[in-house]
């Protein structure tokens, strides 16, 4: 592993950063509970050496009640599937094989001196209400897409389906344990997701096109996975679940130490930047060859691929992603990647950039909706707050 990235980085002034960190009010020093030293959570992009990360739990997962909103990320192929099965447990054979491979997975990364936190699983087929609509969960799988990490705050997102109002209750020990040891801790406006939210007739269109998503911009919504982080320059996407107003909302939290960049991707089904743009170390990036139609110009220095193609068989089932699930993969430094065992397209890839790679298997997990960036939160990494551009 190294330390010092190799791609040409500017180091941002320390005046700059936010003067809220050095926390030492009188509030705080009669409470006596909040550590003003090291944060727990500090991660500014996706390859500084890994530290500390929360990995899901597969357990409890369930298919999510059938809503526009699921549907309107589905290829219609898969919308049978999920109608029969709407508000039931994902099949029991799945749910167990991906517990074993995240198993798997974080002997992995203790052996590699990494700490490891879970989540509790919740009970998603628990019914809860609004005034306005009732639903059950999803799961505790993904904590890429329910919590953002900026720096040393720790973001609960304004998640757009309803199936994962209650998505953070499982991460709360958690949250409240790193704002303790001195994390920023902060929850964007709950969204209310009345059915005024949504548009039902924007299925189906060619979102890019009409521009018309699933959500319109009624409230800030938002999923963490459709960020994805380079230092000070954090990259987005309109998808159907991440709208304009929530990425707003996200510009104005964060203040101008960060530049939001929004980037047009031709994807059907929008939902999630992390198989479709991913910059895994400094002066690298994976585009999806099928939905990157033009790399922003700012990356013109950077060394950029197409992903392989996934070589995941065509019958193995994907009930929540595409075949790119292959481009998920998980940075523990800016030169060690773990990879889905049976890609070899992707770790040669990671080779020929003189990346060392880990082959893990995940199969079953990508079933439930990602790879190892889905299922993971890397809430500390070694390294500071960088410009790369
Ligand atoms: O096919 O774009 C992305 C990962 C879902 N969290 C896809 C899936």
């Amino acid at each position: 592993m190294i330390d010092e990235p190799s791609h040409s980085v500017r180091k941002v002034d320390p005046a700059d950063s936010d003067p809220a960190d050095s926390n030492d009010s009188d509030v705080s020093r009669s409470w006596g509970a909040r550590e003003a030293t090291a944060s727990p959570v500090c991660s500014y992009n996706e390859w500084d050496p890994l530290e500390e990360v929360i990995v899901g739990v597969a357990d409890g997962a369930c298919v999510p009640p059938w809503h526009p909103a699921v549907e309107a990320t589905l290829d219609p192929c898969k919308q049978t599937w999920f109608r029969t099965r709407a508000g039931q447990p994902f099949p029991e054979e799945v749910v167990s094989a991906a517990r074993h491979e995240l198993d798997g997975f974080i002997v992995l990364l203790e052996d590699l001196g990494i700490t490891v936190r879970r989540p509790r699983a919740q009970d998603q087929l628990r019914p809860y209400a609004t005034p306005s609509w009732r639903s059950t969960g999803l799961y505790d799988a993904m904590p890429r897409d329910v919590l953002l990490v900026v720096g040393e705050e720790i973001i609960e997102c304004p998640l757009a389906w309803r199936s994962r109002h209650y998505g953070t209750s499982g991460f709360r020990p958690l949250l409240r344990e790193y704002f303790r040891g001195g994390a920023r801790w902060s929850s964007a406006p709950k969204p209310e997701l009345c059915d005024e939210l949504y548009d039902r007739e924007a299925i189906g269109d060619d979102v890019e096109a009409s521009d018309r998503y699933v959500t319109t911009e009624l409230e800030p919504t938002f999923d963490a996975a459709d960020f994805i982080r380079c230092g000070r320059d954090i990259f987005t996407q309109r998808s159907h679940v991440t709208n304009r107003f929530g990425i707003e909302w996200l510009r104005c939290h964060l203040g101008p130490d960060y530049r939001i960049h929004i980037l047009e991707f031709d994807d059907e089904h929008p939902m999630h930047i992390d198989a479709t743009f991913m910059p895994i170390a400094p002066g690298k990036l994976i585009i999806n060859p099928e939905r990157v139609v033009e790399v922003p110009s700012m990356f013109r220095d950077w060394e950029v691929a197409p992903a392989p193609d996934p070589v995941i068989p065509l019958s193995h089932p994907l009930y929540m992603t595409s075949r790119w699930v292959n481009m998920n993969i998980f940075m523990l430094g800016p030169q060690l990647a773990v990879v889905e065992a049976e890609e070899h397209p992707m770790a040669d890839l990671l080779t020929s950039w003189g990346i060392e790679v880990i082959r893990c298997p995940f199969r079953h997990f990508n079933s439930i909706g990602g790879s190892f960036h889905c299922a993971t939160l890397d809430v500390r990494r070694r390294g500071e707050l960088l410009s790369y551009f």
